[in-house]
């Protein structure tokens, strides 16, 4: 059985435009794995230390048949394909980074996988291309994601032709 999922792209080194399309390519190989949709690009800058370049986001909609954590690990395969480095920097730059965002209605507080992803809920660099692919979508809590984004500031988030 299919489950819907949502991944939240981001990159802000490398050509972050580049890592994002190419990510969205990994994603759609993924097996037993369907890419059903995805926003646009989205540039902003940094949440957390300012000394690196601005991000480019976008979110990404899959119906899924692999489970939770086996996608975790397929998610982290292509962070590491596209030259991820991992360092004790809270924040720091990185060349791709792909939350989960939401898997169905899960919730889960397994330090490897937070359901939904914690950040969600305040971030316009994932609220604002969440609301684009899925402007009906409704959180496991009863919350819904247009309304959550028209609440939230858009923190100087642009769209990227
Ligand atoms: N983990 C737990 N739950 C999840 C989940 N739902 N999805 C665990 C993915 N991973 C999850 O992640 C650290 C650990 O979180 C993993 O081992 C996984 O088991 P990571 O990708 O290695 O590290 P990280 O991304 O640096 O940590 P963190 O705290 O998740 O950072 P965020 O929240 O991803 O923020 N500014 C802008 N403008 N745009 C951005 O995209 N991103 C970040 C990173 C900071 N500033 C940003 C942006
Ligand atoms: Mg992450």
């Amino acid at each position: 059985m299919k489950t819907t999922v949502y991944v939240g792209l981001g990159s802000n080194l490398a050509n972050p435009i580049y890592q994002v399309k190419k990510a969205l390519r990994a994603l759609e190989a993924l097996p037993v794995t369907d890419l059903r949709a995805h926003s646009g690009l989205y540039r902003s800058k940094p949440l957390g230390p300012q000394n690196q370049p601005d991000y480019i986001n976008a979110v990404a909609a899959l119906r899924s048949e692999l489970a939770p954590l086996i996608l975790l690990d397929k998610l982290q395969a292509i962070e590491n394909q596209q030259d991820r480095v991992r360092n004790a920097e809270r924040w720091g730059p990185r060349t791709l980074d792909l939350d989960m965002l939401l898997y169905g209605n899960r919730q889960s507080q397994d330090a490897r996988l937070i359901l939904p992803h914690p950040g969600l809920f305040e971030r316009a660099f994932v609220l604002y291309p969440l609301a684009e692919c899925a402007p009906d979508l409704v959180l496991p809590d009863g919350q819904s994601v247009y309304d959550l984004m028209l609440r939230c500031p858009a923190q100087g988030l642009c769209r990227v032709d």
